[in-house]
């Protein structure tokens, strides 16, 4: 499996080039048979390969057919996605991932399912993961920070999200705290962060994402409370979701590791410049209250900063928020 992985590195490496059998058989340190035996194999999961004569081997078409192998040929990460677990169908990819995270699984595991029955968003809402249209998957994290800093992880993975999609398409993408993203007021995708923590210490986090890639509006008549959309609505053409989901997990990588440098600030700065209504007015219910603030920004702890009219800030950890009863709207 891991020479199959290496052989597409190298023929992705030069998309336009030929590469001759006989330097993949040096760098793979296998025989010219067996490179055409796991070139058959790769046909078998939708790779269209074009063999010349004394020229060697080209890929002419990627597949999107999802799995374990399609989504790590190419995947330029070195830990996230190290692992890949694909299911065709399950309840949850949140539920897999637990049970996994629960026997040790490494951090940097990734679970994949092509339709969910049960997907989930927080406090038990249903997510709706039609087969085949969006990208339903779950990473389990074993970060070494305190298990209040987890909300962090959440942000840092909002701005990943938002900006391998800004690398694909030309859209402009914002994050609706703590955990959506939108695109022209629409949602078209969420985060789920799950913990399983001691006092002092973090066992794992399964973090599950959503993003929906090519539903149609009628596939959302369901939702009644907010209107979604996914990336083929707003773009009017279809994506293939194996380079999504690898530009995802490269951009989640980086800026883990940046967070592991530089510490949450820089996540923080990058969150706010793609906050949904920074400094605009929002409604917040906390406490079986109502009250108008200015949404001023997120602290430290990636809880949400609220001045009311006093001009006081108010730190909140769970509120629900009207993003769009505030000021004169
Ligand atoms: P959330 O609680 O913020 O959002 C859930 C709400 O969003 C639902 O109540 C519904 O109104 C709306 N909704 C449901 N399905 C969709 C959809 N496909 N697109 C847009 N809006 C929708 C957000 O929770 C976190 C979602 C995480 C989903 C991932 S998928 C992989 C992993 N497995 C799993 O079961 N959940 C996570």
């Amino acid at each position: 499996e891991s020479t199959r992985r290496k052989l597409i590195d190298l023929l992705s490496r030069y998309p336009d080039e030929f590469v001759s059998g006989q330097v993949l058989s040096e760098q793979l340190n296998i025989t010219r048979s067996a490179i055409w035996k796991h070139m058959k194999e790769l046909e078998k999961d939708g790779y269209v390969i074009q063999s010349v004569p004394r020229k060697g081997y080209r890929i002419l078409k990627n597949p999107d057919k999802l799995s374990a192998n399609t989504i790590q040929w190419g995947l330029s990460t070195n830990w996230l996605g190290s692992r890949v677990i694909f299911e065709k169908t399950t309840d949850s990819t949140q539920v897999i991932a637990h049970h996994l995270g629960r026997e040790g699984a490494q951090h940097g595991t990734v679970v994949v399912a092509d339709e969910q029955v049960k997907g989930r968003g927080r406090l038990n809402r249903t997510w709706y993961s039609k087969k085949g249209d969006g990208i339903w998957m779950s990473l389990i994290l074993r970060p070494e920070v305190e298990p209040q800093q987890a909300p962090q992880l959440t942000l840092l993975s909002a701005v990943a999200i938002v900006e391998a999609l800004e690398e694909i398409t030309d859209l402009a993408f914002y994050i609706k705290w703590p955990n959506d993203i939108y695109v022209h007021d629409h949602k078209i995708a969420g985060i789920l962060t799950e913990m399983q923590a001691e006092q002092d210490q973090i066992n794992y986090i399964v973090q599950g994402i959503g993003l929906n890639v090519n539903q149609n509006r009628e596939d959302f008549n369901m939702i009644s409370d907010n209107e979604p959309t996914s990336l083929k609505i707003e773009t009017g053409m279809a994506w293939n979701r194996r380079p999504l989901i690898q530009v995802i997990l490269q951009q989640i990588e980086r800026l883990y590791e940046r967070y592991l440098k530089e510490g949450f600030l820089p996540i923080k700065t990058m969150w706010e410049e793609r906050a949904y209504r920074l400094g605009q007015p929002i409604m917040v219910s906390s406490k079986n209250q109502n009250w108008q603030g200015i949404f001023k920004g997120i602290d430290q702890d990636g809880a949400l900063i609220v001045t009311d009219q006093k001009g006081r800030d108010h730190v909140l950890y769970s509120a629900e928020i009207n993003w769009r009863s505030g000021g004169h709207e």
